[in-house]
């Protein structure tokens, strides 16, 4: 079921869980913001999940609300990670669903890491 975005941060969400290493997840990346894994439901012969550590349930709430040092972290992990999966010559896509609209199914906020392949034409 898609989240609305915003609200009260809910602790079970399964992207806490591997955070708190309680699910495992094949992880690539981790840093004092970040942790980094390949997303078990793949959409591209790379696909990477990007979660900040802290608990913010969407971007709306994660842009609104978090340190602009964190944010700033956040994003430039992302590009550090598409650099070491060798993504930059080929290029990438990074999307964020938020809320209702978007499906977002995990609220925790998260990343998306496409890239491997020609991608289909945005928004596919
Ligand atoms: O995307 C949520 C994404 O999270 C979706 O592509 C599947 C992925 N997912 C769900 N559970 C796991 C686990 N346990 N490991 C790795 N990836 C997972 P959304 O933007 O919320 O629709």
């Amino acid at each position: 079921m898609a989240v609305t975005g915003r609200g009260p941060y809910d602790p079970q969400n399964v992207f806490s869980k591997i955070l708190r290493g309680e699910i495992p997840c094949k992880a690539i990346f981790e840093n004092e913001w970040v942790l980094a894994f390949y997303d078990i439901m793949p959409k591209a012969p790379v696909h990477v999940l990007i979660i900040p550590k802290n608990p913010y349930v969407s971007f709306m709430d994660f842009s609104q609300t978090a340190p602009a040092e964190e944010i700033a972290g956040v994003m430039r992990a992302a590009g550090q990670i598409a650099l070491d999966l060798g993504l930059e010559e080929n290029g990438y896509r990074l999307i964020t669903n938020a809320g209702l609209h978007s499906g977002q199914e995990v609220p925790h906020f998260h990343i998306h890491l496409l890239g491997g392949k020609a991608l289909p034409a945005f928004p596919a």
